[in-house]
């Protein structure tokens, strides 16, 4: 094209307009993508970001206000725990369960369900039972629990910490495993009839290191469940780290390995030991290993201050205890924004 003065005139305005439009652009993107809490920065990319939280808290204001601010997604500490929701045979409890759920509901939050069935944490009742009798108990109390919550748990972990610590790779023992192998998957068909619309997950913890043992043996009961398709929908990394358990460098590929298998993941209960710049790079790494993996969903901290914390000394949480953003949660927004 031959270029006369005024197409060049018209060409200068133009690409002035295109520069200054992507200028402007520049200028409103970052503050615009820039969002201020943990749970809308994760939203930006679908994810959700929860805390554990416990009943007994919900009326210390400090700890609602960072709650209602900071939080998308919301697990109880305790309360849906199998003691506290049938402390005696056949007779369901949810005081507490609800508080939570209700306060996490009025307050536009979805629910992690914790935990269905679990060897820790069992009404005393439960404690010294066996056999077929045990196995009918656990898949009651998996119906009652997963059947009173129904529609209103985005995820449960119907299965915790079913596999032994050290090298074997295989099943912990414990009076339900002793019901039979098939026990897990039995409860997750439970589940699945109870509550339909929920992802069922198996949650354990020292599972994020791809080489250890624990690790792959639960991904070869995953890959087994969904060849033989056992209805189970996502595992929970529970990611409690501190010097002796850190953060392990292949943990994008444990994800997504995972990922691999046609499940989510989601990092449950996360917390990391230590203090300043160290622990806010480990808690960037955790969080960067999730954006990484396209069905990691969302991570949840589990706690909020460093002294709601059940490992309170280790100070592994994002807020201190005086409800102040610590470095590790500066890391965190950064990571969700970039
Ligand atoms: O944080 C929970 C603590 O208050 C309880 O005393 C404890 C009892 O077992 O459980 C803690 O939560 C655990 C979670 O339910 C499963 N993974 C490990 C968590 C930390 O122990």
């Amino acid at each position: 094209m031959k270029l006369t003065s005024r197409s060049v005139s018209r060409a200068v305005l133009v690409s002035t307009m295109v520069t200054a439009t992507a200028a402007a652009s520049v200028l409103v993107a970052s503050p615009a993508s820039a969002a201020t809490t943990l749970g809308a920065s994760a939203a930006q990319s679908g994810r959700y970001f929860g805390t554990a939280v416990a009943a007994g808290k919900l009326g210390d204001s400090t700890y609602v206000n960072i709650l209602n601010r900071e939080f998308d997604m919301v697990t109880a500490e305790n309360e849906m725990k199998m003691d506290a929701t049938e402390p005696n045979p056949g007779q369901f409890s949810y005081g507490n369960a609800d508080r939570i759920v209700n306060h996490a509901r009025n307050q536009g939050k979805r629910v992690r369900g914790h935990a269905l069935a679990w060897h820790q944490q069992q009404p005393g009742w439960m404690q010294n039972m066996s056999g077929s009798a045990l196995r009918q108990a656990m898949l009651n109390h998996v119906t009652q629990v997963a059947t009173y919550y129904r529609g209103k748990i985005h995820s449960w972990d119907v299965v915790n910490e079913a596999f032994a610590d050290g090298n074997s790779g295989g099943r912990r023992d414990s009076n339900l495993q002793r019901t039979g192998n098939d026990w897990i998957e039995a409860a997750f068909r439970a589940a699945r009839a109870a509550d339909p619309g929920a992802k069922l997950c198996y949650n354990d913890y020292n599972t994020d290191n791809w080489s250890h043992a624990k690790t792959q043996g639960v991904y070869r009961m995953v890959q087994d469940f969904k060849s033989r398709g056992v209805p189970i929908d996502c595992v929970g990394f529970q990611a409690h780290f501190n010097s002796g358990n850190p953060v392990p460098n292949n943990y994008h590929t444990t994800l997504q390995n995972f990922a691999n298998l046609g499940v989510d993941v989601q990092i449950t209960e996360l917390d990391i030991a230590g203090s300043g710049s160290s622990q806010a790079d480990q808690f960037k790494g955790v969080t960067q290993a999730c954006l990484a993996v396209s069905r990691c969903n969302g991570i949840t901290v589990w706690g909020i201050r460093d002294s709601d914390s059940w490992r309170a000394s280790d100070t592994p949480l994002l807020f201190d205890r005086n409800g102040n953003k610590k470095a590790a949660y500066n890391s965190v927004l950064a990571q969700l924004n970039s």
